[in-house]
């Protein structure tokens, strides 16, 4: 066990499992902020940095496997990430799972798997299967309301406490305001504890017209990629519960990789990227490396004092 975890609860504390973190983190007035992740290590430079939350990003997870975002990878790899993310951390993960990678008992199965590897909450969009990611030009067509509705049903009446998210896509495909309010207010019906409105405009204009819109009680998260100049302050004042950031990221590991590559290949030498490198101690840290040597060390001189004991 790392140092890092946090102290034993006594029998009357309130409940703090990620589940139910995750759940007072979006009733809470402040603006929850995750940051979306596809490594165990991406997850703890996100808690390092003071984020609320870890977003298992289907996007990242395929792009760092180098497949489109396309429910390529099946659901088990999508599980073994995220449940890598949530042992890695000890802030709550919110899992990307696409549109539930099938049926209602795809969603079921889904459900029970995540919640079982401490995964806190699970997030399906109400788009076809297989989905296209959002900002993609092609198959952006909803699924039929009576198909997600159930959706949203079968998972909230598996979890045990785990939060489910049910996430619009009528602004993304086209479809518009009155078809996402209509479908924001089944989906609460059907038992969903937070609702995703996510747009693919440069403003967010449609996101606050949503939230303006939308008279329902449940917590109301934003994914602002595109119209990024949102600042927290505006989400925060406008009722949102949380923004993602999604890819940001994998998107600086990107750059970065790219130009180290590129000065290795033009200088034939390292030495002129090292002052632009993470040391060493950086990665040993990252791994929890002094903290093994630590136990280690415990473990065998307490083993020692038992045989000392013993003779
Ligand atoms: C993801 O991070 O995989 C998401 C957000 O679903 S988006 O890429 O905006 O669809
Ligand atoms: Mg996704």
């Amino acid at each position: 066990m790392t140092g890092s975890r946090p102290p034993q609860q006594e029998p009357n504390d309130p409940p703090t499992g990620a589940a139910q973190r995750l759940r007072s983190a979006l009733a809470a007035p402040r603006l929850t902020r995750a940051m979306g992740s596809h490594s165990p290590l991406s997850a703890r430079l996100a808690e390092e940095a003071g984020f609320d939350v870890v977003w298992s990003s289907g996007l990242e997870i395929s792009a760092t496997a180098g497949v489109p975002d396309a429910n390529i990878l099946a659901l088990g790899e999508c599980l073994d990430a995220a449940a890598g993310l949530a042992a890695a951390v000890d802030i709550p993960v919110l899992a990307d799972c696409d549109s539930g990678f099938g049926n209602v008992n795809n969603v079921i199965h889904m459900v029970r798997s995540y919640e079982a590897r401490g995964v806190a909450g699970v997030c399906i969009e109400d788009k076809q299967f297989p989905k296209l990611n959002s900002f993609i030009e092609g198959n952006q067509d909803l699924a039929p309301l009576d198909d997600f509705a159930g959706k949203i049903r079968a998972a909230t009446e598996t979890r045990t406490d785990m939060v489910v998210v049910a996430r619009l896509e009528a602004l993304i495909s086209g479809q518009g305001m009155a078809e996402a309010l209509r479908r924001a207010d089944v989906y609460e019906r059907a038992g969903a504890d937070a609702l995703l409105i996510h747009s693919k405009r440069k403003d967010p204009e449609e996101v606050f017209a949503f939230r303006e819109a939308y008279h329902g009680g449940l917590p109301v998260i934003v994914v602002p990629t595109t119209y990024n100049q949102v600042t927290v302050e505006e989400l925060e004042q406008r009722g949102f519960a949380m923004a993602i950031y999604a890819n940001q990221a994998l998107r600086s590991s990107i750059r970065a990789m790219r130009e180290t590559l590129t000065k290795i290949m033009r200088d034939g030498t390292t030495l002129n990227v090292e002052p632009e490198l993470a040391p060493l101690k950086e990665i040993f840290d990252l791994q929890r490396m002094p903290q093994m040597l630590q136990q280690q060390e415990r473990y065998e001189s307490l083993g020692r004092e038992l045989a000392e004991a013993a003779q």
